[in-house]
């Protein structure tokens, strides 16, 4: 008999069991969801379950609170405090699925992974696809690039970070020549006496990092949010710029616009530190007000305002996430408001930088180790010869062996669409709630004739694979995860995986030695994963070399870049130089073709989406938490009661929002609060609450994210 969402310890002797009957002990762990990554510690209790024959004991993780780490200092918000409750869940599955006669029933690991080897043999190399995530370790993330390039040999594979860092990631690499989420320590927050957050909602998406930003509110910082909402982190600032989406980069123009006018950048900086600047001048003199204030739909004063606010401040930084970040010219909004630190030399020094608030517990650490369709492992170029040589040497094959670069996570679902791509494997990930135009992809993945699913759950995307394979969830799992800042983090296990469930990295070892590859796949634990992974990294941009186990242990994370073992990391990047050969830093003066997607009489209003508090991702996890599903049952959109009234939509009252592309319902919400031109739709729910059936498929042409944030849409009471 198999208990689901329980964890059986021994099955061992009635004596013994009784016991451990009740035993109660604390561990910690981290929690499972952002990218802030806060310590929890966890109460795990031991039961014991009378069977027919033999009494069986399992153990439960009751409770869930925040302890100190360098980053939460303590703190934990209320889906830290609920996570656990997910992996007890009644819906977990705890053995592999097989679908037969278009049922999934339950089958052995063995027959499993031979189903899945075969199928993978059975078909070329490149029409087989890798779908990976931000949630899984970094060990796991590494492993599965390794298993795509070496173990299949496809070039397909990406992972769905693609949907949440590449604009940022992109970015970064441009302009400084590396790309790391925070180019400051979180603790330098408090020292900077302007913050710009734009498209970034912390306190209901990173809650746990709030204290830093009001301490430096308690230190006189004045803090710009830029939001087409009055979010929750907007309510904190001194100045909301109401932006219309998909503008911001014409906004952060306008802002350096002002700043040169008024005289108020650091001549030594651009000159010393930086390229390009003649050219920037050349595009600002181009811009005029009306121009910009049309298009971002915020006013001359409050435009001029906060560029002087900006501007006067001894020290600034600007932070952005994703609602500049998602735009089909996200990577060069990133870049436009990189500009003004650039300009007033607000980077390399305490309480300035930029930051990319990093989205999932994994989201900088999984784009550093080879999940993405264009690297190798230590943020290595695919494409780069050297590159190649030196992780052919590290992994024991012939550069030759190793693909050259794929396509991106929604390219890839168009591939599969096709038909080019006949067997995917998705680790880690909700593909068909989560990518854009959400219908073809759910189409895509109905006819594919392979598909093979590893999760704790049936999500939306497990429910249409041939297999589906039981994972260990966070608590059950040990591995290195890295935050937000670039710290990297020890998880260990607090107790072991539910009947038949296992890690992702056996299971990859497994699929391998099942397709003849078991040679180069034969860990024996996740350090030892983690120790080819520090060999992999050295010398690259992302360099683990001197970070080991036993160091997370005693020194609670270490920053990368870390060379050497008796070497500190580096938490302020950029003091003396920018990671260019020239040490320079290059500004931006390349236009956009701005966001192509347009209102019309048929689809007159913006829909934009993202986050709640109590929801993560595509839900699957928080939906299976009664402590976090209760806060919020079922999705909504935010809308203008003015808008609504010309509509004659009512409040509470159930509508259809339809696109060009596709359309879903949800129950409609009121929000003064937000502009009257734009729509709000969390991103939690599948089927037909699923904002993502109604977004497009098109992406930036440069990092291909595609531009979740801007549908042009229309409203109507759904009878
Ligand atoms: N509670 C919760 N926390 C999370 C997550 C979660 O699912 N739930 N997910 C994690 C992950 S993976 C990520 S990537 C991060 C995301 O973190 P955020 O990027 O902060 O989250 P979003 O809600 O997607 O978007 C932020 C804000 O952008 C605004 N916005 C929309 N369009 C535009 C625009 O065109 N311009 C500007 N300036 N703003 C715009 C939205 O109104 C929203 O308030 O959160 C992480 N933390
Ligand atoms: N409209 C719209 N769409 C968006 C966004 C948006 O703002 N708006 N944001 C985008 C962003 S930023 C992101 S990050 C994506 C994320 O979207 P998805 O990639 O779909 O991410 P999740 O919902 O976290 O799905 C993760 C799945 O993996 C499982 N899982 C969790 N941990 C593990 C593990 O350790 N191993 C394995 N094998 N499985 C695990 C979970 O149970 C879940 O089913 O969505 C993107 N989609
Ligand atoms: S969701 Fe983020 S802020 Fe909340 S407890 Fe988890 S890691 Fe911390
Ligand atoms: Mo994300």
């Amino acid at each position: 008999m198999k208990i689901a969402g329980s964890t059986e310890v021994i099955n061992h002797n009635q004596e013994a069991a009784s016991e451990l009957q009740g035993a109660i002990h604390h561990a910690t762990t981290q929690c499972p969801f952002c990218s802030v990554q806060c310590k929890a510690e966890v109460t795990v209790e031991s039961r014991e379950l009378v069977s027919k024959s033999t009494p069986r004991l399992f153990q439960y993780v009751t409770e869930s609170k925040g302890t100190q780490n360098k980053a939460s200092e303590g703190r934990m918000c209320v889906k830290g405090m609920n996570a656990h409750q997910h992996t007890t869940s009644a819906r977990r599955i705890t053995s592999p699925l097989i679908k037969k006669d278009g049922k999934l029933m339950e089958a052995s690991w063995d027959e499993a992974i031979q189903y899945i080897a075969g199928k993978i043999q059975s078909v070329p190399s490149n029409a087989v696809g890798v779908y990976g995530g931000g949630s899984l370790t970094n060990e796991t993330a590494y492993m599965l690039g390794k298993f795509a390039r070496i173990g299949i040999g496809t070039k397909y594979i990406d992972y769905n970070g693609r949907f949440c860092m590449s604009a940022a990631a992109s970015a970064g690499a441009k302009v400084f020549g590396m790309d790391r989420g925070l180019t400051f320590p979180l603790a330098d927050i408090e020292h900077a006496k302007c913050i710009i957050l734009a498209g970034t909602n912390i306190a209901e998406c990173q809650p746990t990092l709030m204290p830093y930003f009001t301490r430096a509110q308690e230190k006189n910082a004045s803090i710009i949010v830029i939001d087409p909402r009055r979010t929750s982190t907007a309510a904190m600032a001194d100045l909301h710029l109401a932006v219309r989406p998909g503008m911001d980069m014409l906004l952060a123009d306008g802002m350096l616009k002002r700043l040169r006018e008024q005289g108020l950048l650091d001549q030594a900086f651009i000159t010393n530190r930086t390229n390009g600047y003649e050219q920037l001048t050349a595009y600002l003199d181009k811009l005029n007000w009306n121009y910009i204030t049309d298009n971002t739909g915020v006013s001359e004063e409050n435009l001029k305002l906060a560029a002087d606010m900006f501007g006067k401040a001894k020290t600034g930084m600007v932070l952005t996430a994703r609602g500049v970040e998602q735009q089909t010219d996200g990577h060069l909004a990133v870049r436009h408001f990189i500009n003004l630190l650039l300009a007033t030399g607000k980077i390399g020094r305490q309480g300035c930088g930029y930051g990319a608030i990093t989205g999932q517990g994994n989201g900088q650490g999984g784009r550093e180790h080879g999940q993405k369709a264009d690297q190798l492992p230590g943020y290595r170029s695919i494409e780069d010869e050297q590159d190649r040589n030196y992780i052919a040497s590290v992994w024991g094959v012939e550069p030759d062996e190793i693909p050259r670069k794929g396509v991106s996570a929604y390219e890839m679902m168009e591939l599969v669409n096709t038909g080019a791509i006949e067997a995917l494997f998705v680790m880690g990930s909700n593909p068909i709630v989560s990518n854009p135009n959400a219908t073809l992809v759910e189409e895509a993945l109905e006819k594919v004739p392979f598909l093979a699913v590893a999760d704790m759950f049936l999500s939306e995307t497990a429910r249409l694979a041939d297999v589906v394979l039981p994972v260990s969830s966070y608590i059950e799992n040990t591995g290195t995860l890295t935050n937000l800042e670039g710290r990297v983090l020890l998880r260990e296990a607090v107790t072991p995986p539910p009947g038949d469930c296992r890690h992702d990295w056996e299971i990859l070892r497994e699929l391998a030695a099942a397709i003849g590859k078991g040679k180069y796949f034969d860990y024996t634990s996740a350090e030892d994963i983690f120790n080819e992974l520090r060999i992999a990294s050295k010398g690259g941009i992302a360099d683990y070399y001197g970070i080991t186990y036993d160091r997370l242990r005693k020194e609670e994370g270490v920053y990368w870049p870390c060379p050497a073992e008796d070497e500190e990391g580096v938490g302020r990047i950029f003091e003396e130089r920018f990671a260019h050969a020239d040490g320079r830093a290059v500004f931006t003066a390349e236009e956009s073709e701005m966001v192509k997607e347009r209102l019309s009489k048929e689809y007159p209003l913006m829909l934009t989406n993202g986050r709640v508090l109590s929801h993560y991702l595509t839900g699957v996890q928080t939906r299976l938490s009664p402590g976090l599903a209760s806060r919020q049952v079922e999705n909504f959109v935010e809308i203008h009661p003015d808008t609504a009234r010309h509509y004659m939509i009512k409040e509470q009252s159930w509508v259809r929002i339809t696109s060009r592309y596709g359309e879903f319902q949800v129950r409609c919400r009121f929000n003064e609060q937000i502009r009257k031109d734009t729509l709000f739709v969390p991103m939690h729910w599948g089927g037909v609450q699923n904002v993502n059936r109604a977004t497009r498929g098109e992406l930036d042409p440069f990092c291909k994210m595609p531009g979740f944030k801007t549908t042009a849409v229309r409203i109507e009471m759904s009878y």
